[in-house]
């Protein structure tokens, strides 16, 4: 790798995303130090930066090519997509963490059957009126910045249109969710363009430990012992797994271990089925790394 050539990522400074953005990249083998000003982390061991900014910063910072990489939301990304001259992005890799939906939510007590002509405070006005564009609804889009779910309290709009996770903020506002319109999780993004020949190298090793941090959280070792004769039956209990490993047991013919890995999560029910097939012992393991 040329000692020049620094891949550089953009993530969210201080917010939702910033923790799980360095856990990832930290599991990802980075070794990061961080610069005074902490502005900057950069990776020891690998030739890597990162760039801390605030969220909506990102897709600019990528366009000017600031950065190579951002981890950012899609509904902040499609946010900028779809304002006026926006540019699309390259979704490298969805990222499974940051998930939120944007919906238009109303007061509990309203029996507004439509929205039409109504108003709908939002703080991602691009992402509304096209979803309002695209089902004919005429209603008009009141752009703030923050504290969105206050507005219809204040007779500002008489709707609202904002991130929900657990939907615990639109409860103590007293307001219920009538729409999604889109769902939402950060993702790695860059450019369309491709990136330069000369950060590829670790831009696809990069890459490659980011599915396989992604795969082993979703992964599962099972190990147990079985009957010799049930092991077909087994593997059907077992889906997305691989071919199992079987291992004799020491002074024993009819039964054998089993070591398998799962791709899809465990659950006790799945255990239990096992069990009334005949294994034993069972232990199912984290697995902490994965490559192919
Ligand atoms: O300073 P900077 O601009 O970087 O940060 P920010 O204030 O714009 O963003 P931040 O840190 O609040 O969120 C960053 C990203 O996290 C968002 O763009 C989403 O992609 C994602 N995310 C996931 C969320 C939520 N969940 C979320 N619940 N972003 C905001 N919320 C807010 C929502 O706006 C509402 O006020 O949380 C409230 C609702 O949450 P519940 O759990 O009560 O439903
Ligand atoms: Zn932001």
């Amino acid at each position: 790798m040329q000692a020049n050539a620094r891949l550089t990522i953009a993530i969210q400074k201080k917010g939702r995303l910033s923790e799980d953005s360095i856990a990832l990249l930290q599991r990802c083998g980075l070794k990061l130090l961080s610069s005074k000003s902490s502005l900057f982390y950069s990776a020891e061991n690998l030739p890597i930066d990162l760039l801390l900014v605030r969220d909506d910063d990102i897709p600019t910072l990528i366009r000017d090519k600031v950065c190579d990489l951002g981890i950012i939301g899609e509904n902040v990304l499609q946010e900028q997509e779809n304002a006026e001259n926006g540019e699309v992005f390259d979704r490298v890799k969805l990222l499974g963490f940051g998930r939120c939906r944007l919906s238009i939510a109303c007061p509990k007590e309203s029996t507004v059957s439509s929205l039409q002509g109504k108003r709908i405070a939002t703080s991602y006005p691009n992402l509304l009126n096209k979803y309002l564009n695209e089902n004919n609804i005429d209603a008009k889009v009141i752009n703030i910045s923050g504290s969105v779910e206050i507005a219809p309290r204040l007779k500002m709009s008489e709707a609202i249109c904002d991130l929900v996770s657990t939907g615990r903020t639109l409860e103590e506002n007293n307001l219920k969710e009538v729409m999604v319109i889109l769902q939402s999780q950060a993702v790695l993004v860059k450019a369309s363009e491709a990136i330069s020949p000369e950060k590829m190298e670790v831009y696809d090793l990069l890459l490659r430990r980011i599915d396989g941090v992604l795969q082993a959280q979703e992964s599962k070792y099972i190990l147990f012992h079985a009957p010799k004769n049930a092991i077909n039956d087994i593997k059907k209990l077992l889906p997305g797994s691989e071919a199992p490993t079987i291992v004799p047991l020491a002074e024993c013919n009819e039964r054998v271990a089993v070591h398998v890995v799962s791709r899809e999560g465990v659950f006790w029910s799945t255990l239990e089925k096992l069990r009334a097939a005949g294994a034993s012992a069972i232990l199912v393991l984290p697995v902490e790394k994965m490559m192919f």
